[in-house]
């Protein structure tokens, strides 16, 4: 915790049915150098949550219409108010009050009469502690992405690949719906590689990756790259019609890159071979075996003349 600043403009929402009680929290919280926002109630408070995003609910225990408890229980089930901490500030010292709160989801609490140093301690503790809790999240959540992009191209990975496609796959056979996949490869590029350098052939990829992406239009599509110069793509929801009108928009995209490649043996420019498939996944069964059709619709591709697409038939 050692080095975290706190800024000056954290909010503070503080939550309480009496008048006197908000003001003298108000003018102690503004006072240690903290923006402050009111609310009378629960309900009231839960929408001040939601539009104003405060750092920290001060939340009295007993009020009318919705008491803290309730309010509590309601912050934890909100998106934006997930690392919101809550400090209960309650009148009761009982045991089962204690547990309640606890229980409803808040952090910490105080009891009234307020002893206004710990408080001071409390709230400055726990902002701490929620903005470190939420770097992480985000730390977390950037591994989590980097994990799955191909660090070159920028789309997703094999890995990432593999995932998505299974759960389709699944998704797929309960609904019983078709899914389709689509696997191409970059015609002749050992040669592009040898004539314009390997460097070349990196910023070749990463053009021919946008391109083929640019022709997957669904959110749910998933591009792919499946390894060195090979790209695969996952269209859940897509006949054969469709995944072949898309196959051939990605043929054509790259073709449309106008990259010159004087040693291929299909054409003067860089293009791709195209194999695609389509089936309604069996309930159980595994999608290694679809992934081998493709594969061969796509080595049809190649020995038929490359710069073209192919359709697996088998299924
Ligand atoms: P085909 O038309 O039959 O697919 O021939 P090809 O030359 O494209 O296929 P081959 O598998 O013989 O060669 C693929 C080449 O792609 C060889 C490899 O060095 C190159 N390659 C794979 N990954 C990368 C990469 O990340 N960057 C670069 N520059 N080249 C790569
Ligand atoms: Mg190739």
């Amino acid at each position: 915790m050692n080095g975290t600043v706190l800024r000056s403009e954290y909010l503070v929402l503080i939550v309480d049915d009496e008048q006197f009680n908000r003001m003298q929290l108000r003018l102690f919280i503004e006072k240690e150098g903290y923006q402050t926002a009111e609310a009378q109630n629960g309900r009231e408070a839960l929408t001040v949550v939601q539009q104003l995003h405060p750092d920290i609910v001060l939340l009295d225990a007993m009020m009318p219409d919705m008491d803290g408890f309730e309010c509590c229980a309601q912050l934890q089930s909100l998106d934006c108010s997930k690392y919101t901490p809550v400090l209960m500030i309650t009148g009761l010292e009982d045991q089962e009050s204690v547990d309640r709160a606890f229980a409803a989801g808040a952090i910490d609490y105080v009891t009234k009469p307020i002893h206004w140093a710990v408080l001071r301690q409390r709230v400055k503790r726990l902002i701490q502690q929620s903005q470190l809790q939420q770097e992480q999240e985000s730390v977390n959540q950037e591994l989590k992405r980097l994990a799955t992009i191909d660090g070159l191209t920028q789309i997703a990975n094999r890995r990432k690949f593999e995932e998505y496609f299974s759960q389709e796959w699944r998704r797929m056979a309960r609904e019983q719906k078709p899914l389709s996949l689509i696997l191409c490869d970059v015609d002749c590029f050992k040669a592009y590689n040898d004539t314009y350098g390997h460097r070349a052939g990196d910023r070749c990829l990463q053009k021919v990756a946008k391109a083929i992406q640019s022709a997957a239009r669904r959110s749910v599509d998933l591009v792919a790259r499946y390894g060195g110069e090979e790209f695969a793509v996952v269209l859940p929801n897509t006949n054969a019609k469709g995944a072949t009108q898309v196959a051939q928009a990605m043929r054509l995209a790259v073709r449309m890159l106008a990259i010159p490649h004087s040693n291929s043996q299909a054409s003067f420019y860089v293009t791709l071979s195209v194999g695609v498939g389509t089936t309604i996944p069996v309930p159980g069964s595994d999608f290694e075996e679809m992934i081998v059709a493709v594969d061969r619709a796509l080595y049809q591709a190649k020995l038929t003349g490359r710069d073209r697409v192919v359709i697996n038939h088998s299924n």
